[in-house]
């Protein structure tokens, strides 16, 4: 349960496909994504982000039979695990299958636009959207982006989906909206939504970001996907010295440290962890305390 969104919330991403950018196929098997899952959660991600589909540039569609049958099971086996569990889907019959498994958030990339009846569902349902800004689709978003100014026509894009999600019934309250980094952009895009990402904030609604192991760290750091924590870290923290509340990361562990000793120093008042020694897991609980 998320009390507070002034804290930063980390959200582990579990992908449950064989095509994932950057860990494609580790996780494919149902009792692989499960445990991977509770690990995450051990490590401190208030949510779990399960996506049955990777929206890598290029990527092909996923029939909604096969993305069933991947998510499905692992979110049945993720419930009570102590996240909130995300759908990361597009489709709506895939997000009406994985809130009855116990889901409370819809992942959206394509923002109510992939399928007609989304909207509609998670107005009925009240669970909370996510709603992503993507230029094109996977398959060829990469080709060529272009914008007029990528910040003003990003907000302007994500205020639209906002009022169309109100008009469609969805409680304001429970949209989340998300830059969607490296979804139709340059290097430069990414770095310009990272750099002015409190101009999307001052749309008022809590923001999202996903930089985790993204190509445009490789291209400044020359690192390999899974040799870009550092770089995570980084784009990261500035976001959250941005204004945005939600961190999608792989590497939750140390997102989650970073984060947190990021917030305190800008906020100047910390909150005291104690990792519990009795357990096998890195369970914690927090007391609050202030510095005088
Ligand atoms: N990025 C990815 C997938 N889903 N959802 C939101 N809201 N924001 C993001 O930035 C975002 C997202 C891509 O990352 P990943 O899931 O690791 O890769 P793939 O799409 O190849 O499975």
């Amino acid at each position: 349960m998320i009390r507070d969104l002034a804290e930063p919330v980390v959200m582990g991403v579990v992908n449950v496909t064989p095509d994932s950018f950057s860990d494609g196929g580790t996780w494919l098997d149902p009792g692989a994504a499960i445990a991977h899952g509770r690990a995450l959660v051990a490590q401190g991600a208030q949510i779990l982000d399960v996506g049955g589909e990777s929206t890598r540039p290029g990527a092909e569609p996923v029939g909604e039979a096969e993305e069933l049958r991947r998510v499905v099971p692992v979110l049945a086996g993720l419930a009570g695990a102590g996240a909130r569990l995300s759908i990361d889907t597009s489709k709506a019959a895939v997000a009406a299958a994985a809130l009855d498994a116990g889901a409370t958030i819809v992942n959206d990339v394509t923002a109510l636009r992939g399928d007609p009846r989304m909207a509609a569902l998670i107005a009925d349902r009240g669970c909370t959207a996510c709603l992503m800004h993507m230029l094109g689709e996977p398959r060829t978003m990469q080709r060529d982006p272009s914008y007029g100014d990528v910040v003003d026509d990003v907000k302007a894009f994500l205020s639209e989906r906002l009022a169309d999600a109100v008009a469609a019934g969805i409680d304001e309250d429970r949209v989340w909206l998300d830059p969607g980094i490296g979804f139709g952009k340059t290097i430069d895009h990414n770095l310009a939504l990272l750099a002015r990402l409190d101009e999307i904030v001052a749309l008022g609604r809590p923001v999202v970001v996903g930089t985790s192991r993204k190509s445009f760290l490789g291209a400044i750091t020359g690192r390999e996907p899974d040799e870009r924590v550092a770089g995570t870290i980084a784009s990261n923290v500035l976001a959250l010295a941005r204004g945005a509340s939600v961190f999608r990361v792989h590497d939750v562990a140390e997102a989650r440290d970073a984060l947190l000793v990021a917030a305190a120093t800008l906020r100047g008042r910390w909150l005291a962890t104690t990792r519990s020694t009795t357990t096998s897991t890195t369970s914690s609980t927090t007391k609050r305390s202030r510095q005088s």
